[in-house]
C-alpha cells in the first residue's frame, strides 16, 4: 500500500457551527476541502493509527464520493478498520449506535440535517467521538485550529470501494466491513419498546403516516413499522432516499411537512402522523387534527416513558435546550428529578448521558432523544409515542389535553429569518446585549421585563463554560423571548426569535394570539423593523 502526502491549503471559515461543518455543496467539492477538515480531524483526535471508525451519511448528493475520499484518507492515516452502511447510508442515530456497539473511536457523518440537498443546495460532515455524540466544543476548537495551518494530508491511491455488497474487503491495509444500516439499529429498538404491544395496537386497526421526505429514514422506518409491527404497506411515504430529497426541505415541521399535516387536518387523516429530517434525528408528531410542538412531546414523553420497558423503572432526569419551552421542567419537578438547561445543539447533552444524570433531552427544533444512543433520534420518538399510545388507548388529541390540563400550556413558537445582513443581524445582537442590563421593570405594551440577560453555561459534569449561547427576556405572568443566531445556516445570518407564554388555566387559544404580546414586546424592545427592516418572519413554526 502506497501511502501518498498531498499538498492542501489551509481554509479559512471553517469553524463547526452548532452540529459539524455545514456549507454549499460546491464548496465541499473544492479540491482539497473536504480533505482539510478530514486530515485536521485527524489530527485533533491524534492521528488514525490502529483507530476503528463507522461512516456513513444520508444520502445526499456528494455522499458516496466524499465516503471514498474518506476512507482512502483513513487508511492514509493508518485506521485499522472501517464500518461503512450499504450504499453509503447511516441515519445519525445509527451512526451514534454503532460506534457505541462496536467500542469505535468515533465516525465521520455525512449530512447537513434538515438542510435542502444537491450540488446547488447543502453538504455536511461532523465527527462524532467515541461515545458516538458530536465532538464536544473543545474538539470541535482543536479542529478548527488545524485546518487553519494544515499543509498536507494523507491517502491511498486505490479504487473506490464498493459500497453496495455486504461483507468485509480491504482498502490497502485497512479492513473495511460495509454493513446493513438498519439491522443494529432496529434491534436496538426491540430491547426498548413493547413491540408486541405495538404490533396488537396496529392489528386493532390503528392507522398512521410516516413521511420520511425523501431522506434516510424511509429505510429505517419501513423495516420498523411495516415490515416487523405490521403497520400496512404505505403507511411510509416517500421513503426512497433522493439525493436532492424530491427537491425539498426535509426539515420535519408544519412549513416543510406540509402534505402531511393537510392531511392530518383532514377527515381522511389517520390516527397519528409523523415525520423526521434528512439524517433522521429529528421527529415531528401529529395526531388528527393535532400539532404537538417539539417542546410539548419532550414534556409528554417524559412523563409517560415509564409505560415503555427501558424507562419503566423511571428517569434519571431531563435535559432541554435553553430555547425549548418550560414545558419539560414542569413535568421534572413533579416527578421529583432534576432537569438541565443547556445551549442548542446535541453536543452539549453528551456528558450529562454520559454521567447517568439524565435520561430524556429534547430541544425546540423537533430533536428528542435518550441515552440510548448519544444523538436525537427521530425513529425513536415515534416509537415511543407508538408505545404510549399502544398502552394508554387514547388518541394523540387527548393525551395532549390530558397533560395541559395536569400541567398547564406551553404557548411556543419559533420565528426564523433567514438569510439576513451578517452586520444588521449582528448589529440587533449587539444592541440589545447591550439593553440587557437595564430591561428589568420596563413595561412594553402588555409586557413587564422581570429579568433579562444573556446564556452561558456552566457544564456541571467537566466545569467548561460556553458563552454567549443566546440572550433572554423574560416577562412577568410567564412569557419569555430568546434571539439566537443559528449556527447551521450557510448563507447569510438567520436570526431565530424563540416566544413562549404559559399558562395554568386558559389552554384552548390559538398559539399565534397566545403569542402576540410577547412577541411585540419582542419586536419593540428591539426594534427590529428598523435594525433588519423586516418583522414578517420566513419561517414561523
Ligand atoms: C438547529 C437547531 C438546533 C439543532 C441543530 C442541529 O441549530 O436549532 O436545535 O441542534 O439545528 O440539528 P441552529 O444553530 O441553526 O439553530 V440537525 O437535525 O442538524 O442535526
Ligand atoms: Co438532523
Amino acid at each position: 500500500m502506497k501511502i501518498e502526502t498531498l499538498q492542501t491549503k489551509p481554509i479559512e471559515g471553517q469553524m463547526p457551527g452548532t452540529s459539524g461543518l455545514r456549507k454549499k455543496t460546491k464548496v465541499f467539492m473544492q479540491p482539497g476541502y473536504l480533505e482539510n477538515f478530514i486530515q485536521a480531524t485527524f489530527d485533533a483526535i491524534d492521528g488514525g493509527m490502529g483507530k476503528k471508525l463507522i461512516v456513513g451519511g444520508d444520502g445526499r448528493y456528494f455522499n458516496k464520493v466524499a465516503i471514498q475520499t474518506i476512507l482512502k484518507m483513513a487508511a492514509g492515516n493508518g485506521v485499522a478498520e472501517v464500518i461503512v452502511g450499504k450504499g453509503g447510508i447511516l441515519s445519525t442515530p445509527a451512526a451514534s449506535h454503532l460506534i457505541r456497539l462496536n467500542s469505535a473511536d468515533g465516525g465521520f457523518i455525512l449530512s447537513a440535517s434538515h438542510n435542502p440537498g444537491g450540488i446547488d443546495e447543502d453538504f455536511g460532515i461532523k465527527f462524532n467521538g467515541q461515545n458516538g455524540g458530536p465532538a464536544p466544543e473543545n474538539l470541535s476548537a482543536k479542529i478548527f485550529d488545524a485546518t487553519k495551518t494544515i499543509a498536507e494530508f494523507k491517502t491511498i491511491a486505490a479504487d473506490d470501494t464498493d459500497l453496495n455488497t455486504i461483507g468485509t474487503t480491504r482498502l490497502g491495509d485497512m479492513k473495511v466491513q460495509i454493513v446493513d444500516p438498519v439491522e443494529s439499529y432496529q434491534a436496538l429498538m426491540e430491547t426498548l419498546f413493547d413491540f408486541p404491544a405495538i404490533q396488537t395496537l396496529f392489528k386493532g386497526g390503528f392507522t398512521m403516516c410516516f413521511d420520511a421526505m425523501h431522506a434516510v429514514t424511509g429505510p429505517y422506518a419501513t423495516a420498523i413499522l411495516e415490515e416487523t409491527l405490521g403497520a400496512p404497506s404505505g403507511t411510509v411515504v416517500n421513503g426512497t432516499p433522493l439525493e436532492d430529497f424530491g427537491k425539498g426541505h426535509p426539515d420535519p415541521n408544519p412549513i416543510w411537512a406540509k402534505s402531511l399535516m393537510d392531511l392530518m387536518m383532514s377527515d381522511k387523516a389517520p390516527d397519528l402522523g409523523a415525520a423526521s429530517d434528512g439524517d433522521g434525528d429529528r421527529n415531528m408528531i401529529v395526531g388528527r387534527g393535532a400539532y404537538v410542538t417539539p417542546s410539548d412531546s419532550l414534556a409528554i414523553l417524559a412523563a409517560n416513558a415509564n409505560l415503555a420497558p427501558a424507562y419503566q423503572d423511571g428517569l434519571a432526569g431531563i435535559a432541554r435546550s435553553m430555547p425549548t419551552s418550560a414545558a419539560s421542567d414542569r413535568v421534572a419537578a413533579n416527578l421529583g428529578i432534576e432537569c438541565y438547561e443547556t445551549p442548542t445543539g446535541w453536543k452539549f447533552f453528551g456528558n450529562l448521558l454520559d454521567a447517568g444524570k439524565v435520561t430524556l433531552c429534547g430541544e425546540e427544533s423537533a430533536g428528542t432523544g435518550s441515552s440510548h444512543v448519544r444523538e436525537k433520534d427521530g425513529l425513536w420518538a415515534v416509537l415511543l409515542w407508538l408505545n404510549i399510545l399502544a398502552v394508554r388507548k387514547k388518541s394523540v388529541a387527548d393525551i395532549v389535553l390530558d397533560h395541559w390540563q395536569t400541567f398547564g400550556r406551553d404557548y411556543y413558537s419559533r420565528y426564523d429569518y433567514e438569510d439576513v445582513a451578517i452586520d444588521k443581524a449582528s448589529h440587533l445582537m449587539q444592541s440589545l446585549r447591550a439593553k440587557l442590563p437595564d430591561l428589568a421593570g420596563q413595561t412594553v405594551g402588555e409586557m413587564t421585563v422581570s429579568h433579562a440577560d444573556e446564556f452561558s453555561y456552566l457544564d456541571p459534569v467537566d466545569g467548561s463554560v460556553s458563552k454567549n449561547q443566546g440572550l433572554r427576556i423574560s416577562f412577568e405572568g410567564g412569557a419569555r423571548a430568546v434571539f439566537r443566531l443559528s449556527g447551521t445556516g450557510t448563507q447569510g445570518a438567520t436570526i431565530r426569535l424563540y416566544l413562549e407564554q404559559y399558562s395554568k388555566d386558559d389552554i384552548g387559544r390559538d398559539t399565534q394570539e397566545a403569542l402576540q404580546d410577547v412577541r411585540h414586546a419582542a419586536q419593540t424592545i428591539t426594534d427590529m423593523n428598523a435594525v433588519i427592516g423586516r418583522i414578517e418572519p420566513d419561517v414561523i413554526t
